[in-house]
């Protein structure tokens, strides 16, 4: 229930706007506001950042890597001295990393040793629909089941989450999270930084209490930022480029990265693997689910200098620094970005339209409803290309104020899709590429167009705020022959 505490806190962090609560919005039976439990220091760099795990195989044969996970609750330490208990994929915070091969099957058997159902989901895969993790498809605690993966796709840094109905916000903030980067033997023969110098950043926020802890609760709340499972890491870098394959894990937030000098990097890729061509910027807005690849030199620093990335986007209760780099060294660097990295076959011209709107309020809805297991939403035909309205209704909110909860970030599985138009105005460098997910401020209405395939089906659509379509912004889309 809401405190009086709790409630003057959110009121002075959020406005109205953020009383609405947290429960009845998400659908979830979590906490509306914390506890009144004493929150854990936060205290940067306190951590050197790990790197994932790396899932070895069980077996392999000619065409296919087996592997064997178990969903096990473990402890972990997030914050510096605490122990903290976790929902994990095989023991580990995020869970371990599986490097697959494009052409060569992954099978993964997944055993549930907790005590809640699961459905495991393979973010950006092109999947047969019994393998997608389906919300309803669940696997109770004690059960097992074992997904095929084929990986007839490009190149491209996919993570495995949590889907199960209800549950999956939680889940996935628990830990349910692991990445899973799709390789190509012709993608490692371009010049980009590769092996100790191509490095995964798992960014996610949490609310860790004093006493190890953790709440899940709504993201104004949550102000303990991770990078691969610790609070606000330090790594050691040597002065050279090297590739940041950064996922925004949140499952109820957005972050905006900068460093905190304003150096610019080169982006090379976002959900659907590399970009045409690379892209320079200072700064990267992602909403959970979203993955980017960028390039970094740090030979333009010197040697005993640290640099660090910043979330502009926190709020003004927390601290913007998210992890920090130690320059300790300079390196020999043979690596740099091609003007063209890839080349991908435009997308036929669309032959159906179809409209979205998301909302907040009342509910957590899609065109006006909650997702229902038994209710076809769209059907299509396998091939169709289609162009998609999609419209975050809320209002835009005044500059300042947190709306982590009126932005939506909407995802299909199966199939990627290209952003055309952002709010009338021709995709800019920020919706570039091949994506699965798609950001939506209050008030802003993106198209994107996609061929739906290679599989027939059932799949979804829904907004990747996890806590949004744990509430049932979510819809259901049959592809048939
Ligand atoms: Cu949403």
């Amino acid at each position: 229930m809401f405190q009086r505490r709790s409630l003057l806190k959110v009121a002075a962090a959020g406005g109205a706007a953020a009383l609405v609560p947290w429960g009845r919005l998400t659908g979830s039976t979590a906490a509306d506001a914390t506890q009144g439990g004493e929150l854990a220091a936060s205290v940067p760099f306190a951590h050197a950042m790990p790197l994932p795990a790396v899932l070895h195989p069980t077996r392999r044969t000619a065409t296919s890597d087996l592997y064997e996970i178990r969903m096990r609750q473990v402890q972990a330490e997030l914050v510096k001295g605490l122990p903290t208990t976790v929902r994990t994929y095989g023991g580990t915070f995020p869970g371990p990393t599986v490097n697959a091969w494009r052409g060569r099957e992954v099978v993964i058997r997944q055993i549930n040793e907790l005590d809640v159902p699961t459905a495991v989901h393979l973010h950006g895969a092109h999947v047969l629909s019994q393998h997608d993790g389906l919300p309803m498809d669940t696997i109770a605690p004690g059960g097992e089941r074992t997904y095929h993966y084929p990986n007839k796709q490009h190149a491209a840094s996919l993570w495995y989450h949590d889907h199960a109905h209800h549950l999956e916000a939680e889940n996935v903030y628990r830990g349910l999270a692991g990445l899973y980067l799709i390789r190509d033997p012709r993608e490692e023969l371009l010049p980009l930084p590769s092996g100790a110098h191509d490095i995964p950043l798992v960014i996610r926020d949490a609310r860790v209490e004093a006493d190890g802890s953790l709440v899940y609760t709504r993201p104004t709340d949550c102000p303990h930022m991770l990078v691969n499972g610790k609070e606000r890491p330090y790594t050691k870098v040597t002065a050279r480029r090297y590739r940041l394959r950064v996922y925004n894990t949140c499952v109820n937030r957005y972050i905006r990265l900068r460093f905190a000098d304003g150096t610019p990097f080169t982006v090379i890729g976002t959900d659907g693997g590399l970009l045409e061509k690379p892209v320079q910027t200072e700064d990267l807005l992602m909403l959970g689910g979203e993955r980017a690849e960028i390039v970094v030199d740090f030979s333009r620093y010197r040697p005993g200098t640290s640099i660090v990335l910043e979330n502009t986007a926190a709020l003004s209760t927390e601290r913007p620094e998210i992890l920090r780099f130690d320059i300790t060294r300079t390196a020999v660097d043979l690596s740099h970005v091609p003007h063209r990295l890839t080349w991908r076959p435009p997308l036929p011209t669309p032959t159906v339209e179809r409209s979205f709107e998301l909302r907040t309020f009342p509910q957590m809805t899609i065109n006006g409803q909650v997702y229902d297991p038994n209710r076809v939403d769209v059907t299509t035909r396998l091939g169709t290309t289609e162009l998609w309205t999609i419209t975050n209704a809320e209002a835009p909110t005044p500059a300042g104020r947190p709306d982590f909860h009126l932005w939506h970030s909407f995802h299909t599985h199966l199939t990627y899709f290209r952003v055309v138009q952002r709010n009338g105005n021709p995709a800019g460098p920020r919706d570039s590429g091949l994506k699965d997910t798609v950001t939506l401020a209050p008030g802003e209405t993106v198209k994107i167009k996609m061929t739906w395939g290679p599989y027939t089906g059932q799949y979804l659509y829904h907004c990747h705020q996890l806590g949004h379509s744990s509430g049932g912004q979510m819809g259901r889309i049959d592809i048939v022959d």
